[in-house]
């Protein structure tokens, strides 16, 4: 497969021809919405014929299909990736330019689409460029919500949260599957006719498909991704309407859509919702059937399924999909009950992503009965089968509880976390029974980037530079960037790099002061947190040790500080009240610390509202210094850490998830290392009384605690962070008391290696050398090798320069 070649002209007419015939528009009356639209179905006109190939390439080669179920995919926006991936950015700029528009204005007015939280979301999107790019045959399962996560506003510097609607204007991406729907049944019971179970659903919805082509790096291939949204079965109720009685008559189509109306914006804890339920049930079963309609339409023999569906559980959302493969093959299939667990465990595998036990998911026993009667059966045979092989004495079913963390490892063949330490630690602790109960099951697959959004996209000045270093065929084979390390001694080189970074720092200034009206010292040190707030990503220690600064300047502002804008983005699930304080406090001090004409110079805080991929695109560029400050043992991997490493930004950071992998391959001394490790952290919290005990060792952090407790930055209520105060010193368990003097100590460091220009963009030039092996597509590899078991369908990986 190639890419025709397309002039600038011709992708103007292109262009012009969809805001006359999808848009209806005429040229002197179009907005940035219709020349964004145009833009967008022009490209998506590109896509449709590698889409076409690789479909019918799959179908000639009768192999393996990956389904990727994913209750979040955080995407953002498209148009840049499709642009680059076809080979189009150029040619698209060129031809709107010619037709007066401006290209960055009109990408920027594509909302993002928020379909995930964090991590695990933006996993799943980087995960489906490189299934595509590497030409293995997939689908990505999800919901399509029709409002993603909620925006951010800041009042009086605490979190408010809205609505996001990035459905409300037309989706240009994606084709509607009107045809392609399916029976979702909740509730009910169960009734057993001649040995043979029957559920009798009490309530049904529809799940009706929504494709989005997904192109791969120089358009070799392109997979899809399959949104689900709900709907009624009876749309609408003739009855109550003729009656006069509106709501009624709307209230089923109402009540069904509710199934996939929002994304959660709960990171990390159960909330325990039958909605929620309900909304993993929805997409796990419409996608299983899916699959399972796919094989057998082309013959296939459900008995041999495994060799041709691999089913990946992105966490443990998608648990369902075990009991759900297994009851559809016994009660519509005719399998036995044994047959048909080995036959699903045969497909399925699943990938933890959190230690945190409270975010591994259990529900009430009873209420998972209400809604999924059928399903409760099948996990007592499940668990039986477990109990009968192994002897084990862990159940699925608990002191009223369905828990599908054991769930999803029970019926999976391989297990694997996302760092080489997490996975560890998946062994020695939430699976520490399961693990010796099943040997071998739990694997690696550290996580990875796509190189395509994260440097090439999103990163012009850098690109452009190691295009001319080391030519241009990395964005697929990223550890060409090694190539790099040779020109880290090369003054030219370096100032290059530095003039790249510059560039990006003043692109990022420039966002900043049109969107807030912020403007930012360029010659400061961009110190940079961006991620969900939460207590074991400790943003309160960054803004402690902040405070901290801010004291020291004031007493010696003539100690020759580096000047540093501390920047930090991210939003709180609104029910986690910890993580909203945080945040409130943060912009508080940023009130106090930005006002104080003594420090003004050296030090500045920041935080724009609204984190989203679109703002990380921007800040990662423009970042000198790369937060990753977890507590050691709780972050499973981090990919935000590889993201700036690429970019040319040193971490400071603890030894936590895949910072330790990251620190292997940049070098000790290109990382800036602090704090306890993981074995460490479980030693302190041991000790009684270790975070008082921290603190009365440490005047400087005594001191900010009692500024803050004491309402230095919230003179309008003194007592609101009391509570905050008081949690850590006498609760700390991620341990911020205990990391402070270290962490500080070390931004002191990189507060001496900042001021020796050179050495530091040395430094960060062999960070982006180095960290080549975090693409994504290594660990699609990976996934693929050790997991799916699935060849690449790209047959002559050679062509595609050829086509560039
Ligand atoms: C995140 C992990 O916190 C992060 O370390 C990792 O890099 C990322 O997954 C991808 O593996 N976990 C989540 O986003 C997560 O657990 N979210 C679910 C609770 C919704």
């Amino acid at each position: 497969m190639s890419i025709p070649y397309v002039s600038p002209q011709e992708f103007s007419a292109e262009i012009l021809r969809h805001l006359k015939h999808s848009l209806g528009k005429d040229e002197s009356h179009a907005s940035v919405y219709d020349w964004r639209m145009s833009l967008s179905l022009a490209l998506r006109d590109h896509v449709v014929d590698p889409w076409f190939a690789s479909t019918r390439r799959t179908y000639e080669a009768r192999g393996k299909r990956v389904y990727y179920l994913s209750m979040e995919f955080l995407i953002g926006r498209l148009i840049e990736d499709v642009a680059v991936n076809l080979g189009l950015d150029a040619v698209a700029e060129e031809a709107l330019s010619a037709l007066g528009q401006d290209y960055a204005a009109v990408v920027a007015n594509e909302p993002d689409a928020a379909l995930g939280n964090g991590g695990l979301g933006r996993l799943a999107a980087c995960f489906m460029d490189s299934l595509s790019t590497l030409g293995i045959p997939a689908y990505g399962y999800g919901i399509r919500y029709e409002h993603g996560l909620f925006e951010q506003h800041f009042e009086d510097g605490a979190q408010m949260e809205t609505a996001e609607t990035w459905l409300a204007q037309r989706h240009a991406w994606e084709f509607e599957r009107p045809e392609v729907s399916y029976p979702i049944n909740f509730g009910g019971h169960v009734e057993e006719h001649e040995g043979k179970a029957v559920w009798r659903a009490g309530e049904t919805v529809v799940a009706s498909a929504y494709d989005t082509p997904v192109v791969g790096w120089q358009a070799q291939w392109a997979n899809t991704l399959r949104l689900w949204a709900a709907k009624s079965t009876t749309a609408f109720d003739l009855d109550s309407f003729n009656r006069g009685d509106y709501m009624a008559a709307s209230a089923p189509e109402a009540l069904a859509r509710t199934i996939s109306r929002v994304l959660y914006p709960d990171d990390t804890t159960d909330t325990g919702k039958e909605l929620r339920l309900k909304q993993e049930y929805f997409f796990t079963s419409a996608s299983i059937q899916d699959l399972l309609r796919r094989f057998l339409s082309e013959g296939g023999d459900l008995r041999a399924l495994p060799d041709f569906v691999a089913i990946q559980l992105n966490d443990t959302h998608p648990a369902i999909a075990g009991p759900e493969l297994v009851r559809l093959l016994i009660d519509e299939h005719g399998f036995e009950v044994s047959q048909a667990i080995t036959t699903a465990r045969s497909c399925l595998a699943y990938t933890n992503h959190t230690l945190l036990p409270e975010a591994l998911e259990r529900w009430p026993e009873d209420l998972f009965i209400r809604v999924l009667p059928r399903h409760h059966r099948i996990i007592q045979l499940i668990e039986a089968a477990h109990i009968a092989a192994t002897g084990s004495d862990i159940r699925i079913l608990e002191h009223g509880e369905v828990k599908m963390g054991e769930l999803a490892f029970i019926m999976a063949h391989h297990v694997n976390g996302v760092s080489a330490l997490h996975s560890e630690l998946v062994k020695e602790t939430v699976f520490a029974d399961l693990h010796s109960d099943y040997p071998g099951r739990i694997i690696n697959q550290t996580n990875g980037i796509t190189p395509r959004r994260w440097l090439y996209s999103c990163n012009p000045p850098l690109r452009e530079l190691i295009n001319e270093t080391i030519g241009t065929t990395w964005p697929d084979d990223l550890q060409q960037l090694d190539g790099l390390s040779v020109h880290a001694k090369d003054p030219a080189f370096l100032d290059k790099f530095q003039a790249a970074k510059d560039a990006n720092k003043t692109r990022l200034s420039n966002w900043l002061q049109a969107r807030d009206g912020v403007s930012l010292n360029p010659d400061a040190m961009f110190d940079v947190q961006i991620k969900r707030i939460h207590e074991y990503k400790r943003q309160l220690m960054n803004l402690l040790e902040t405070v901290a600064l801010w004291n020291e300047i004031r007493e010696n502002p003539n100690a020759g500080w580096t000047p540093r804008v501390k920047i930090f983005g991210g939003k709180a699930a609104p029910g986690y009240v910890v993580a909203k304080q945080i945040i409130h406090l943060i912009n508080d001090a940023a009130k106090v610390i930005n006002a104080d004409p003594a420090t003004r110079e050296y030090l500045q805080i920041v935080y724009p509202e609204n984190y989203n991929v679109s703002m990380a695109e921007i800040l990662i560029p423009a970042t000198d210094l790369s937060e990753q400050i977890s507590t050691a043992g709780k972050e499973a991997s981090g990919t935000g850490n590889m993201k700036f490493a690429l970019n040319g930004a040193p971490t400071i950071g603890t030894l936590d998830g895949a910072n330790v992998e990251i620190r292997d391959c940049v070098g000790a001394e290109n990382f800036f290392l602090f704090g306890l490790t993981a074995a460490e952290v479980t030693a302190r919290r041991a000790v009684p009384e270790y975070a008082r005990r921290a603190v009365e060792a440490s005047p400087r952090l005594a001191r900010v605690l009692q500024q803050i407790e004491g309402g230095v930055f919230s003179s309008d209520d003194k007592t609101r962070y009391s509570g905050l105060v008081q949690g850590l010193i006498n609760h700390d368990y991620f341990l911020v008391t205990c990391d402070f003097d270290s962490y500080f100590g070390t931004q002191r460091d990189v507060d001496k290696a900042f001021a020796d220009k050179q050495a530091w963009t040395r430094m960060a030039a062999l960070n982006t050398a180095r960290v080549g092996w975090f693409s994504s597509d290594r660990t699609i590899s990976g996934y693929a090798r050790d997991i799916w078991k699935t060849p690449s369908l790209i047959s002559a990986r050679g062509s595609r320069q050829d086509v560039a």
